[in-house]
């Protein structure tokens, strides 16, 4: 008797951008267990500034920041949303528990196994930390927040993870997230910033070549999880950067014309030679764009953290 593997709603959502005229793939498919892995790496590479950067500036201005979540309230919820493998802010959990704060840790991913990881990493580290993780995408989230949380809440949004949204999609987001947060709330956010392009070119073409396994494992999710028959040798990793719209864009080029089957749903996607898929979006700000993004979404900014070289900024909003 044949074996039926259950195709996931999620997977058949990967094959919907593939169906549609330009071609692509939600950055949401990304973070699968072996997509978290390589982002690990990503994260461990020096090209990949992003999270030095907002390291340097947790070490750098901890105990501001930890005053400014919770100078005079009786405890908080941090919220972490796409928390990863929480690297950075454990800087910020270390300040806060040695200073006996009380605070409890909510990290939130997409990631199950990311996000398990995560819990029992911290936990082990940080033995009388309260934590509470949680298994989700953003928007699923933002429910749990306006009911469950009867405490002070500061949200969380680091590593430039808004910057994988185009404008209209932060706004929405934002708008959203401010709705299901109290007045006294605060969004902690971390934004990468405008920078000499070759700094940003380097960090998503790496010489590792990590980038471009993180965007062809997209393919490989495909095959492993519809039995489709992609050959990411068939495909190129292609990496841009306009600094005039700030936006940094991945594709997976088709370098051939080629047909790929999906065996488990019995369907087959056409591709021309050099037909791109378009993968992701990396938004690189200005404090102008910031400033309008808060503005426009509800939000006032507080403070702003930058490291030595003004590369990425810590952003605390509050509501209007
Ligand atoms: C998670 N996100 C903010 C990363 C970024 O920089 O857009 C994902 C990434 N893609 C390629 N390298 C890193």
């Amino acid at each position: 008797m044949q074996k039926t593997i259950e195709v996931t709603t999620e997977a058949l959502e990967m094959l919907e951008g593939l169906k549609s005229r330009n071609k692509k793939i939600f950055s949401k498919f990304f973070y699968d267990a072996e997509g978290s892995r390589i982002f690990q790496q990503i994260m461990g590479m020096p090209e990949y500034y992003l999270t030095g950067c907002e390291a340097e500036i947790f070490e750098t201005y901890k105990r501001r920041i930890g005053a400014m979540f919770c100078s005079q309230c009786l405890s908080v919820d941090l919220v972490e949303l796409g928390a990863g493998d929480g690297r950075k802010t454990r800087i910020l959990i270390e300040d806060l528990l040695s200073e006996n704060v009380n605070f409890r840790y909510i990290p939130v991913d997409i990631s199950e196994e990311a996000v398990l990881q995560l819990g029992d990493a911290m936990q082990g580290r940080f033995p009388n930390l309260n934590i509470e993780t949680r298994v989700g995408d953003y928007f699923n989230m933002l429910e749990d927040l306006s009911r469950d949380y009867p405490n002070r809440k500061v949200v969380m949004f680091l590593g430039s993870n808004l910057g994988n949204f185009n404008y209209d999609q932060s706004i929405t987001f934002l708008e959203q997230l401010n709705a299901a947060m109290g007045a006294d709330d605060l969004l902690f956010i971390g934004l990468d910033l405008k920078k000499d392009p070759e700094v940003i070119r380097n960090a998503y073409n790496d010489p590792h070549g990590y980038t471009r396994e993180f965007n062809l494992n997209l393919l490989r999710r495909m095959n492993r999880e519809l039995g489709a028959d992609f050959n990411p040798d068939y495909f190129t990793h292609e990496p841009c950067y306009d600094s005039g719209t700030g936006a940094a864009k991945s594709y997976l080029v088709s370098n051939r014309e080629q047909e790929v089957y999906f065996s488990r749903i019995d369907e087959t996607i056409s591709f021309r030679k050099w037909e791109p898929i378009y993968t992701e979006r990396s938004q690189k700000y200005d404090l102008e764009m910031i400033h309008s993004m808060a503005e426009s979404s509800g939000f006032k900014i507080t403070e702003n953290y930058f490291d030595n070289r003004q590369f990425f900024v810590n952003s605390l909003w509050s509501k209007q």
